[in-house]
């Protein structure tokens, strides 16, 4: 029986060293250390055998025993060592690899212009307030002077949302102003704002008319404003914007919400003022809208004439990056290709 406790050993051994993984170790530990493996029913039987062998065999088996229970836990430890450093090593970070490149965008040509414009006119104070695109009738065009059939309609040329029912109907504005009416509804002078977005018009698309865009209209009320404030707060925007050189020039030219109105053009760049295909010829290239608010507009919003005036005006912001950068078509900006886009 020490022979077959020997052999058992051994054999448990050499089983032993083949197994790599926790459940092989467990059927290792079945198999010899469990209550039905032939050590385990040797000691159980050692009670029964002659007086002589009780004690030799009784020790030689719990040796083998305790031999097989360090052994298994040894093992165990050297599986769970080896697990963790494969683990350790398929999980290495090599902080040594250089980064990945995140895609960064960009901000559009025009919200890059529109940035630059509201900060020249924040700079003199200005605040910068929004609207919505959808308006009533009353507030894009009767409270702007233009009422219903006057002929001034014509020139703006409307995306009505619906017909409206008593005088109600709605529309996509053709212009920022609205917002300005509600500003001065709710609001005393001082007032000086100005109001970007979206604007909308029916009009066949082509390089030069797009039926969205974009527009930055301003304000000023309060007592003794003149044409001078007018005139010294546009030049500055296009010193601003143009640079210091820049010739501006004034004239006059007609909106109905304005009494009198202006046209602000800056000298043609392409041609310095000799006359090009870009500015029509002329050597110049009108950028504003402008004036002194009409009394009748003010009257309506409840700001008495006689105390106060104010100026406005308004400018397409698509004009100023296709003359900065030379952009022939304006359907450019709004048809979503990221090679035209990419290079702002
Ligand atoms: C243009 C011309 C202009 C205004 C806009 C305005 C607003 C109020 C009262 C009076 Cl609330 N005027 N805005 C005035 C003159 C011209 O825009 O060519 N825009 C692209």
């Amino acid at each position: 029986m020490l022979e077959q406790l020997k052999d058992l050993h051994a054999q448990a051994l050499e089983e032993l060293s083949k197994v790599d993984n926790p459940q092989e170790l467990e059927a290792w530990r079945i198999r010899y250390l469990g209550k039905k493996s032939s050590l385990i029913r040797i000691l159980r039987s050692v009670g029964s055998l002659p007086l002589d062998e009780r004690q030799s065999i009784g020790a030689k088996a719990n040796e083998v025993k305790r031999a097989l229970e360090s052994s298994l836990e040894e093992k165990g430890r050297s599986l769970q060592e080896a697990l963790l450093t494969s683990h350790r090593e398929s999980q290495r970070l090599d902080v040594t690899l250089p980064g990945r490149p995140l895609p960064i965008g960009r901000l559009h040509p025009t919200t890059q212009t529109l940035n630059e414009i509201c900060d020249v006119f924040k700079n003199m104070g200005f605040q910068v307030i929004e609207g919505p695109d959808v308006e009533w009738d009353y507030y894009n065009f009767e409270a702007l002077n233009i009422p219903q059939h006057h002929p001034a309609r014509d020139m703006f040329a409307t995306l009505w949302i619906d017909a409206g029912m008593g005088g109600k109907a709605r529309l996509l504005r053709t212009h920022t102003s609205p917002m300005q009416i509600r500003l001065m509804e709710k609001e005393r002078p001082p007032i000086r704002a100005i109001v970007p977005g979206r604007v909308y018009r029916y009009e066949a698309t082509d390089a030069t008319h797009e039926s969205m865009f974009y527009q930055v209209e301003g304000l000023a009320v309060d007592k003794n404003i003149t044409m001078a404030d007018l005139k010294g707060t546009l030049f500055e925007f296009c010193r601003c914007i143009f640079g210091e050189d820049r010739k501006v020039r004034f004239r006059c030219d007609y909106f109905p919400f304005v009494e009198p109105g202006v046209e602000v053009a800056i000298e043609c760049s392409a041609c310095a003022g000799a006359g090009c295909r870009l500015c029509g010829y002329s050597g110049w290239i009108e950028i504003l809208g402008a004036g002194m608010v009409h009394p009748d507009v003010l009257a309506r919003v409840d700001i008495d004439p006689r105390i106060y005036s104010g100026f406005a005006f308004g400018m397409g912001v698509e004009r100023i990056p296709m003359l900065r950068y030379g952009i022939d078509d304006i359907r450019l900006f709004y048809s979503n290709d990221l090679r035209f886009l990419r290079q702002f």
